[in-house]
């Protein structure tokens, strides 16, 4: 029953664009009417028209502690009650920051800003102003929010300069970025040789989320620090997913690959409006009012979203959390592989801790073009039917499953219950 939503559906459209207020919100590839959400509690998504699901979303991954944590909506509502933004410093800004350069190797000073977008915007533009360099250089699929020079395709040949990836995009500006395919060593050195002296930055997700789940292979982290080394290259690592998903400390501190500056986004917000960029102290010391590279922010470091990300952040310090997401992720991961490989279902599933994603193809996935092999018209007949079993995923191919310490044993069991009637399902063709 979708009454309440499809009501509110065609209400939000006439005022917001496609009626929501993040493009990936409205389904489109998914065929169906968006669900509005009345209210989240641990693991348990319920919409407007009281239906129940196990939320594998998670708002696309910050609810790793699950939704309305009793320590989390605690603090919130102490610091709300003190006020919900001053403009100015607060002591628990420096408790964040110092909590932050304490746990993630590659800080040695931090600035907060509002979304992950900020933390890549401004980390590229002190990358540049640090080298005084124009080019930078991305990777296809890397997702770093949608400033416009990240917002690049690939040019025609993997060497050529970078297509705006929407209008808007100045060609300009498309052209300083370069986007390379992911795990490809070869071509990255063969951009550097292309352009010497000219590439100020290589951003990277340590981990790619934003293609669905590809983990980097042995060798693309280490190469990528001894290019940038070799290069005078700032090493930028877009931790925004990664940063206290994979590990305490982020991808950095499971790769043991020390990036120059670390962009922080989602779990560091508990759920409220964070980013984050930080790293070398002498790149940092670059940023205003300290140095002349301008950034800025009316609510950066805001009391109550402060307030929710150190909440959050101690709940993960606990001892044997991260273990916990690992052994969750692999009994997920492999029940629904079991299900797949008895029905006789082509499945690839690449997991990193308690973030995966299964594709739709024979596999390997290593990278975008593989990825874009995947039959995203059975994704989407699996997602209909797992939301049919009241399972909510991601609503794309090309986005990750998160769990969270909500998901109790029975939530991971009752999917992978799922999963195989649904697999049995698109095995039969009964949909
Ligand atoms: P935000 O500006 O959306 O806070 O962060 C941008 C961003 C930067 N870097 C990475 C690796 C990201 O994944 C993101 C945002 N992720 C998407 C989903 N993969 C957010 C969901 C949405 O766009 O609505």
């Amino acid at each position: 029953m979708t009454d309440r939503s499809q009501q509110l559906f065609q209400q939000a459209q006439q005022v917001i664009p496609g009626g929501v207020n993040s493009p990936v919100r409205a389904w489109r590839a998914m065929g169906l009417t968006p669900r509005f959400i009345a209210q989240a509690q641990g693991a348990q998504i319920t919409d407007v028209d009281g239906q129940r699901f196990i939320d594998f979303v998670g708002s696309w991954g910050p609810m790793i502690v699950g939704h309305a944590h009793p320590l989390v909506v605690e603090a919130l509502q102490r610091a709300a009650k003190a006020g919900t933004s001053y403009g100015a410093p607060t002591a628990a800004e420096v408790e964040l920051a110092e909590l932050l350069v304490n746990a993630v190797p590659g800080l040695e000073m931090v600035r907060l800003v509002n979304s992950g977008t900020e933390a890549t915007m401004s980390a590229l533009r002190l990358a540049r102003a640090a080298t005084g360099r124009d080019r930078i250089i991305k990777f296809d699929g890397g997702y770093h929010g949608h400033a416009d020079t990240v917002l690049v395709q690939a040019g025609s040949g993997i060497l050529t300069q970078g297509i705006p990836g929407s209008p808007g995009v100045p060609a300009a500006m498309a052209h300083l970025t370069l986007s390379l395919p992911y795990n490809d060593l070869n071509a990255v050195a063969q951009a550097v040789a292309q352009f010497p002296g000219e590439i100020a930055a290589i951003i990277v997700e340590p981990v790619a989320g934003n293609m669905g789940v590809v983990p980097p292979t042995p060798d693309f982290l280490p190469g990528l620090r001894q290019l940038c080394d070799r290069h005078g290259i700032i090493l930028i690592f877009d931790e925004v997913i990664t940063g206290f998903r994979i590990a305490w400390g982020g991808a950095q501190n499971r790769y043991g690959v020390i990036p120059d500056l670390t962009c922080l986004g989602k779990v560091i917000g508990g759920g409220l409006p964070v980013g984050a960029y930080g790293g070398r102290r002498d790149l940092m010391t670059q940023m205003a009012p300290v140095g002349p590279v301008y950034q800025a922010g009316t609510l950066s470091g805001n009391p109550l979203a402060v307030a929710a990300g150190l909440a959050t952040l101690k709940i993960l310090s606990e001892p044997g959390i991260y273990e916990h997401l690992e052994e969750q992720g692999r009994f997920l991961a492999t029940g629904i592989q079991a299900a797949a490989q008895q029905t006789g279902i082509p499945l690839c599933l690449n997991r990193v801790g308690s973030m995966f994603t299964l594709f739709f193809t024979p596999g390997p996935v290593r990278t975008l073009t593989e990825a874009q092999a995947s039959d995203t018209d059975r994704f989407q007949k699996f997602f209909q039917l797992m939301l049919a079993h009241g399972i909510y995923l991601p609503p794309s191919q090309f986005e990750a499953w998160f769990i969270s310490l909500a998901h109790t044993s029975e939530d991971l069991a009752k999917t992978v219950a799922a999963s195989s009637k649904v697999f049995n399902s698109l095995k039969t063709g009964q949909c």
